[in-house]
């Protein structure tokens, strides 16, 4: 079977602050390019690995767009799960309240992952069968293959190999691959920028954004995969996009001055508070003020406490 891979679509209609052109044509028509490469290829299906659009409040205008166009021009299934841009605050539990379950709901799309059972597709005349879970953005879950299929897996998650800041500490593809052993296929997203790598029989795979939102996104070129489940090959499809020059405010060129940004980082890094992970930061603090340990063990009881009670609430909303 082939699937089109894809992520970070970031759908939105204001002009973003970096562009000049008509940016919600220009996505749009981004959108209908992949839908015809998914026809021209024939693939069973579009795999979306979340940030399937830029905000968690959308306006109605691009949902009901999205959802007409979804309708009369995307050829196949396409299976998304959800990103830190599609809801409010990072809480799943919001999940009901996202433009994606919105397109759920209107039978355009399907979400992965939010039950803990994998969609299995079954192919007639090859009889293969490829299994697709899904982890949308800080969903814990633990995802378990199954046996006899070709297990694919979605996900939104800090999975790169370029470091954001200096002391960034963040999960290399190999890694990834290594943690989740019975995964064929891994396909992710949040980092906007493209990779690929092989372990053995796995693949990972992150297309990068669909669009160039600032210039911090220059020289990025959009484009999709197609994976082939029986030979485990893959082919980069770049979209045909306008020249940077063409799309970007000449005048915001230049690099931005990253100085003070610098300035912040050296600040926090002689705090040891560098991370971008609560916890680690948590942890930083108290070290630092000396927290004694039943105060720590307290914090990480309720910690867990409101993220099982966020998981639970997520589930029975599912039901
Ligand atoms: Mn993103």
């Amino acid at each position: 079977m082939r699937f089109l891979i894809t992520n970070d679509w970031h759908l939105r209609f204001l002009i973003p602050e970096h562009r000049v052109d008509n940016f919600y044509e220009t996505q749009r028509s981004k959108v209908l390019q992949i839908f015809d490469l998914a026809r021209a290829h024939k693939v069973r299906a579009i795999l979306h690995a979340g940030d399937l659009f830029d905000s968690a409040n959308p306006s109605k205008y691009v949902i009901s767009e999205y959802i007409k166009l979804f309708k009369k021009q995307c050829p196949c299934p396409f299976y998304t799960v959800i990103g830190q841009h599609d809801i409010n605050y990072r809480a799943l539990n919001l999940i009901n309240r996202s433009a994606p379950a919105i397109l759920e709901s209107s039978e355009v799309i399907y979400l992965l992952g939010i039950t803990a059972e994998p969609t299995v597709i079954r192919d007639d005349v090859s009889l293969e069968s490829v299994a697709l879970h899904g982890l949308s953005f800080g969903q814990t879950d633990e995802v378990k293959s199954v046996e006899g299929a070709f297990n694919v897996l979605v996900a939104h998650v800090s999975v790169g190999d370029r470091e954001l800041f200096p002391g960034h500490k963040l999960t290399a593809p190999r890694k990834f691959l290594e943690d989740h052993p019975g995964f064929d296929l891994c396909c992710v997203g949040d980092y906007h920028y493209r990779f690929s790598y092989k372990l053995n029989n796995q693949v990972i795979l992150n297309a990068g954004t669909l669009v160039r939102k600032s210039t911090a996104d220059k020289g990025h070129r959009p484009g999709v995969f197609i994976f082939d489940t029986q030979t485990r090959e893959y082919e980069l499809i770049p979209l045909t996009i306008r020249p940077d020059a063409e799309v970007f405010d000449a005048t915001l060129t230049q690099k931005p001055s990253t100085a003070l940004f610098d300035g912040l980082l050296t600040a926090l890094a002689s705090e040891k508070r560098v991370s971008i992970s609560f916890d680690d930061n948590l942890a930083a603090v108290m070290t630092e003020k000396k927290v004694k340990q039943p105060v720590r063990d307290y914090l990480a009881r309720t910690i867990h406490q409101l993220r099982e009670s966020s998981r639970d609430a997520r589930e029975i909303e599912r039901k």
